[in-house]
């Protein structure tokens, strides 16, 4: 406590208050993705396991199996994390009764309704996205975009469902839900045709976003390139940023794992917040390729929370999280990179940015210098130790204590 109010007098010394950064991190929702407990294996396939220009590696025991085990798991992580929590769902993550099974084309909002008492149980909201991957209907890479109209036919009924899903889970829980489009499409090696597959993709968003859905936000998910799919995407930056933008009520999902190596997010959220009243995020972290491995506290991700801080946006950027490691506990996985994303945010809650944007705009620039470099010591340590103990979760590494109980009594019994 001593520490945490001569933490305050430091960070007030720079016309900081820490009070209301407090309060705003701990309003701020994370959508934290369900698929880093199983390794986007879902429910709804026997060979369950990411296809699709997506990897997951690594063979950690412990991985959740049932809808029960990662309930179960989910929970013990949301325990460990500080802030107010969305669960991010995929389709094939949809609960069967026994003996009951539809394909995606077909699924409905019952299959979801155990999912939407979960989350009323425990205060969490949901965010949606279909799954065009990991599927047989995949046919040579293409879902949306293939020239085989009943492979078309079949991603489009299957993407039309879960906008009425995610309509629904959002009259229940009385919220708005997103409802994020990513498809695989792509070649591997050199199109003959680039024109083709994206007007064929085209042809298919305008279906099925026609009809409206009060409760759903919609967005599309671009990418550079998947494995296998090294030439060409279809739904490359600049076809689904056309989209959104002449499409009103579609945005563009950032996910920034998804560009070429030295292009930032950061640096897009500002451009697009030009145009857009809403920016979906996808937090993860690329080594050498879009690996989505765990989130840690890292310079683009706290320049990333900058641009949301100081531009006001924190109602206008939805954050959701995207890595999937298999090969580390993959409990722990999820609460370290979601603290780190909680972490970065508080951080960027604490930077004096009025004094810095007035130094820019005088040109003060060496000032403006100084200050961004001192503030990076401050005693940022103290005022998120404050926070977690706010908010009821360890402060401190002691939380790996927790989960290497839970990996003892429940994880490791998983056969
Ligand atoms: C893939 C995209 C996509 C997926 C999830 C599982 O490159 O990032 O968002 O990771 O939908
Ligand atoms: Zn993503």
């Amino acid at each position: 406590m001593e520490r945490f109010e001569s933490a305050k007098e430091r960070y007030a010394r720079f016309g900081v208050d820490v009070e209301a950064a407090l309060k705003a991190a701990a309003s701020k929702p994370i959508s934290i993705h369900c698929w880093q407990g199983d390794d986007v294996t879902g429910f709804d396939q026997r060979d369950g396991g990411a296809s699709g220009g997506i990897q997951t590696t690594g063979n950690y025991p412990g991985r959740a199996r049932t809808f029960e085990e990662l309930k179960a798991d989910f929970n013990k992580a949301a325990s460990l994390i500080p802030g107010k929590k969305r669960i991010n769902l995929h389709a094939c993550y949809a609960v069967f009764g026994p003996g009951e099974w539809v394909d995606r084309d077909r699924i409905e909002y019952r299959h979801f309704a155990p999912w939407v008492e979960f989350a009323r149980e425990n205060g969490y909201g949901i965010d949606f996205n279909p799954t065009c991957f990991s599927h047989p209907m995949v046919k040579d890479g293409l879902t949306l975009s293939s020239p085989d109209a009943s492979v078309r036919r079949f991603w489009i009924d299957h993407c039309k469902a879960t906008r009425r899903i995610a309509n629904e889970i959002g009259a229940q829980l009385n919220d708005k839900v997103l409802n994020n489009v990513w498809i695989p499409d792509g070649l591997k090696d050199v199109p003959a045709d680039r024109l083709g597959p994206r007007q064929r993709l085209k042809a298919a968003l305008d279906e099925i976003f026609a009809e409206p859905l009060p409760n759903v936000i919609d967005c599309v998910e671009s990418k550079v390139f998947g494995i296998g799919l090294e030439s060409y995407t279809v739904g490359s930056n600049e076809f689904y940023m056309s989209y959104a933008a002449s499409h009103p009520g579609v945005y563009n999902l950032l996910d920034n794992g998804h560009y070429h190596p030295t292009e930032v997010v950061s640096d897009k959220i500002p451009a697009l917040l030009c145009f857009f009243d809403k920016i979906p995020l996808h937090v993860t972290r690329s080594v050498r390729w879009d690996s989505d491995h765990v989130v840690i506290l890292e310079d683009e991700l706290k320049e990333i929370m900058k641009e949301i801080v100081r531009n006001d946006a924190l109602d206008k950027v939805l954050i959701g999280l995207d890595f999937f490691d298999a090969s580390i506990n993959r409990v722990a996985a999820w609460v370290v990179g979601t603290r780190n994303a909680q972490k970065a945010l508080l951080w960027a809650l604490l930077q004096p940015h009025d004094r810095l944007k007035a130094l820019q705009d005088r040109s003060e620039f060496t000032e403006k210098l100084v200050l961004m470099e001192e503030c990076k010591t401050l005693p940022f340590g103290d005022i998120w130790e404050e926070y977690c103990r706010r908010e009821g979760v360890p402060a401190t590494e002691s939380w790996y204590g927790e989960v290497a109980q839970y990996e003892k009594d429940v994880l490791s019994k998983r056969g």
